[in-house]
């Protein structure tokens, strides 16, 4: 499996986060990466290359799934920040206000001029520090996704995209939970785009991935499913509850699969296979599988209790589906073993094909 790694991506590097009225060190940081390269330099599973993609396609495969005016904020949002004061060069942005989602009580059609309400109108938490390089990684990160569908469309039989900051929680227009840009939905759409009709995307992330779900939330062409944590008491707890089945056309396309806090790798298996079946019962002819390695039993922030092996055993049930598969680094904040889980998966995936 050919593995797309962005150069751009320790340009992202937040200082702290806000947790319960404090600020902590961020866990999504740049070293999560590293140690992935470094696994995958140990372990090779095939060619390891940055993305090579023109500008316009890049620009062109992300605005097939994010609004030009979420767009266009992300890219002036930086120089935006530093006008505001130029001693905010020396600190991430944050938002601190949000307009709901009552039309009646607050208005998200009218972009306010003032920059800190603009962070505000197109984020949902104030846990994902925008920072000098976040755009060019974001975009770094987009082209990893946009080269591996390629791949796959192309006819490999996998491939990794592998980039932070992760992107299932960011929607069409906003960020949060640490995500920008959505690299495993712009991944579905593309595979959609090169002709495959049914496309799934079946996320394992500890967290709900809410923004793939709102993105695709209304469509019958893109199936979506997720394995992760109750949002009654798991972030990001306003989504991800298992009567969210799709609206509209979509009506049937979304599948939750959330699981209590605690849950083990025993547990977590069944829910795979629930999933698995799901799949192969839509007809999909591709599959996207947002990878998040935070169900791991040492993950700082989370509540599954995975152990390095056991993600052996998730790779090969996901090669047993038999489909031509995309995978996006997503979450996992246990640094020090972020790499050994991630290889694990992909190789466990790579020797079951
Ligand atoms: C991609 C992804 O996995 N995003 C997860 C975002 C979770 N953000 C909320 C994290 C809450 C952090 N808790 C800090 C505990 C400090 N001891
Ligand atoms: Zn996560």
């Amino acid at each position: 499996m050919k593995t797309f790694h962005n150069p751009h991506h320790a340009g992202h590097a937040g200082q702290q986060e806000m947790f319960r009225g404090r600020m902590v060190p961020c866990h999504e940081v740049p070293a999560r990466l590293d140690y992935v390269l470094t696994e995958l330099q140990r372990r090779p599973l095939g060619a390891l290359e940055p993305p090579a993609l023109s500008e316009s396609a890049l620009d062109q495969g992300i605005a097939r799934v994010h609004d030009a005016r979420y767009l266009a904020f992300l890219a002036s949002a930086w120089a935006d920040w530093v006008a505001m004061d130029p001693a905010n060069a020396q600190r991430d942005a944050l938002p601190s206000v949000w307009p709901l989602g009552n039309p009646h009580a607050f208005r998200s059609d009218v972009l306010p001029a003032n920059f800190a309400a603009r962070l505000g109108l197109f984020s949902f938490d104030s846990g994902s520090p925008l920072t000098a390089g976040t755009w060019a990684a974001a975009r770094g990160g987009a082209a990893c996704a946009l080269a591996a569908a390629q791949a796959v469309a192309a006819g490999d039989r996998s491939a990794f995209a592998l980039t932070r900051p992760p992107g299932h929680h960011a929607g069409a227009d906003f960020f949060g939970g640490y995500c920008f840009l959505n690299n495993a939905a712009i991944a579905a759409q593309a595979i959609r785009h090169a002709g495959h009709a049914k496309v799934a995307v079946l996320d394992v992330d500890y967290h709900h991935g809410n923004g793939t779900q709102a993105i695709f939330y209304e469509r019958a062409d893109v199936f979506t499913v997720s394995i992760h944590g109750d949002p009654a008491t798991e972030y990001p707890f306003f989504l991800g509850h298992a009567d969210e089945r799709g609206a509209g056309a979509g009506e049937g396309f979304n599948l939750n699969l959330p699981l209590q806090r605690g849950a083990g790798f025993a547990t977590w298996r069944a829910a795979l296979a629930t999933a698995l079946q799901a799949v192969h019962d839509f007809g999909a002819s591709a599959l996207v599988v947002p990878m998040g390695l935070d169900t791991f039993e040492g993950d700082p922030i989370s509540g599954f209790t995975l152990k390095s092996g056991d993600y052996f055993t998730v790779g090969s049930a996901l090669a047993d589906a038999g489909l031509p598969t995309v995978f996006t680094f997503e979450g996992g904040y246990a640094v020090d073993e972020v790499g050994t889980n991630a290889v694990n998966l992909l190789e466990g995936f790579q020797r079951a094909c």
